[in-house]
This record gives structure tokens, sequence and C-alpha cells, in this order.
């Protein structure tokens, strides 16, 4: 509605899952005025979104698509500069590009797999995070802006099989806490939403695109979908200034923790 009129909004990972709901969820909410940069390595399918969004609200929102793999601090360095003079002036930056790899027990994991969950889900997400403070810093009088960090139940549950991707997410919520008191001087709203289980691609990543894995997971449970996940994201977005949804956890009905799961049989 009114309050995210006119912003500017940043989401990476937009190709699939919780990121392109989160788009499609904004548009929605302002259709009338806004601008969304929306990011991921599969600019195609990004592209596609964009068509998609024009055609459910029209040309009120106004769609950049980028080609970015946040993985890539080179790629990070130039990206506010490289946009278009009207995109620049970032209001809402969402960090949801993440991703598992495998299910490895520590002393078999992969080194490349440590690397790029490591290097995707913590040092893209604070790369991201201080290429658009040096924006929102010049904003107003001390600062103002929305930095939306995409967490999970697994930074707050160590699992089995999980324990770099499990690190990873608790690193996201350690940096994001410290930041939001390095921030307090400021408008600037550090939130994180830690989802539970939700369907999209993520499980299919983790298992080298093994459908039948994948499909394993949420068998005889009903997971939450991206649309769940973005619905919370722009709620955050769209409370009145004053009002900082810090933390958040966000389950399914059948999950009670990481690992403590309730299925049909
Ligand atoms: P998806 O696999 O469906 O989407 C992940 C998105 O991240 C894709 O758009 C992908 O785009 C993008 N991405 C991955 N690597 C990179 C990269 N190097 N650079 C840029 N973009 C990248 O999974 P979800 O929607 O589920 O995941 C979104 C976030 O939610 C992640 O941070 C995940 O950890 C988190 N999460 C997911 C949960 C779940 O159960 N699904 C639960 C809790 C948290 P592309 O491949 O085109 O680059
Ligand atoms: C994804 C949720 O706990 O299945 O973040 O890894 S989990």
């Amino acid at each position: 509605g009114k309050r995210l009129d006119g912003k500017t909004i940043v989401i990476t990972g937009a190709s699939s899952g919780i990121g392109r709901s989160t788009a499609l969820e904004f548009a929605r909410t302002s259709p009338k005025n806004l601008k969304l940069v929306l990011t991921a390595r599969r600019i195609d399918k990004v592209k596609e979104l964009a068509e998609d969004i024009k055609k459910e609200v029209g040309d009120g929102v106004k769609v950049h698509p980028v080609k970015l793999d946040v993985s890539k601090a080179d790629e990070i360095r130039s990206f506010v500069d490289n946009l278009p003079k009207e995109f620049q002036d970032i209001d809402v930056l969402v960090n949801n590009a993440g991703m598992v790899k495998g299910v490895d027990k520590a002393g078999d994991i992969k080194e490349e797999d440590v690397n790029v969950m490591f290097d995707t889900n913590v040092t893209g997400l604070i790369n991201m995070t201080q290429a658009v403070l040096k924006v929102m810093k010049k904003r107003g009088e001390s600062g103002q802006g929305d930095i939306i960090n995409i967490g999970s139940i697994a930074g707050r549950e160590p699992y089995p099989g999980g324990s770099i991707y499990c690190a990873s997410k608790a690193a996201v919520r350690s940096f994001t806490d410290a930041m939001r008191k390095e921030l307090i001087a400021t408008r600037i709203r550090i939130i994180v939403i830690d989802p539970g289980q939700v369907e999209t691609e993520f499980s299919l990543v983790r298992f080298g695109g093994d459908k039948e894995k994948a499909d394993a997971v949420y068998r005889g449970v009903t997971a939450l979908t991206g649309d769940d996940i973005a619905e919370t994201i722009v709620f955050c977005a769209g409370r009145p200034e004053n009002v900082v949804i810090a933390d958040m956890l966000v389950f399914p009905n059948h999950q009670a923790a990481a690992t403590v799961m309730h299925r049909r049989s």
C-alpha cells in the first residue's frame, strides 16, 4: 500500500522460490508506483518474471532485471553504480539469495561445497549489504532504509547433515544482530526472517537436481510456499517507519523445530 509507494526495492535471488514470490508480492501491494531491481544469475528467469509482473499489475511497477552472482565480489562492487540513475536510490534490500549443497557430515564435506555456501550465503550477503548501506546512509538526516535478511531455522538449530549451511545461516543472524546495534543512531531498519520448511528449488539444489530426493523432503507434510514468506517480507517493509520487526521465525503448521516435523503416513 501507501507506505511502499515510490520505493526502490532490490531483491537478490529473484529467479526462483521466495525471491520470485517477493517481487510479485511487492508489485501487488504497491502496483501504482514502485521500482524493483530484480537480480539472480539466471537472468532469463528474471526477465520472464519482469514480464509476469507487467502482465499482472501493468506499468505502474518499473522493473530492472540484473544478472548478478552475489558470490562474486567484483560484480557487487559495481552493482549500484551500474544501475540506471532512477533505480540507484535504494530504499529496501532483500538479501534472499542463498543455497545449500549436500547432506555430507564433517570430515566428508567437499571443499567446493563449503566455499560456495559461505561465498553465497555469508560473504555475498555482507557485500550486498555494505554496497547498499552506502546509499541508505546518505538518505535523510542520519540514514534511512530497510535491510531484510533471509536467515533460516537452520541458523538457530544446527542439524546433522547441515553443518556448513547451518553455520552460514548462524553467521547471517550474527552479522544482522551486530549491524542493528551498530546502526542504532540511524533510521535504517535491520530485519531478519527465519523460515522453516519452504517448498522451492532449495532441496533440488541441495541434491544436485535429483527430483526424487528433493520431493521426499516434502512428502507427507504441507510446507510453506514462497508466497507465505513473501507476505512476511512485504509486511515488514510496510510497517510504519518507527516499527522494526527485528526478528521473525516462521514455521509451517507441522513443524516445531529444524528436525521436529509431523508427517502424514
Ligand atoms: P530457491 O533455490 O528456489 O531460490 C534461491 C535463489 O537464490 C534463486 O533465485 C537463485 O538464483 C539465487 N541464488 C543462488 N545462488 C546465487 C548466487 N551466487 N548469486 C545470486 N543469486 C543466487 O530457494 P529458496 O527460495 O528457498 O531460497 C531463498 C532463501 O531462503 C535462501 O537464502 C535460503 O537459504 C532461504 N531459506 C529457504 C528455506 C527453504 O526451506 N526453502 C528455509 C529457510 C531459509 P540463480 O540460481 O538464478 O542465481
Ligand atoms: C532451509 C531449512 O532447515 O531444511 O533453510 O535446512 S532447513
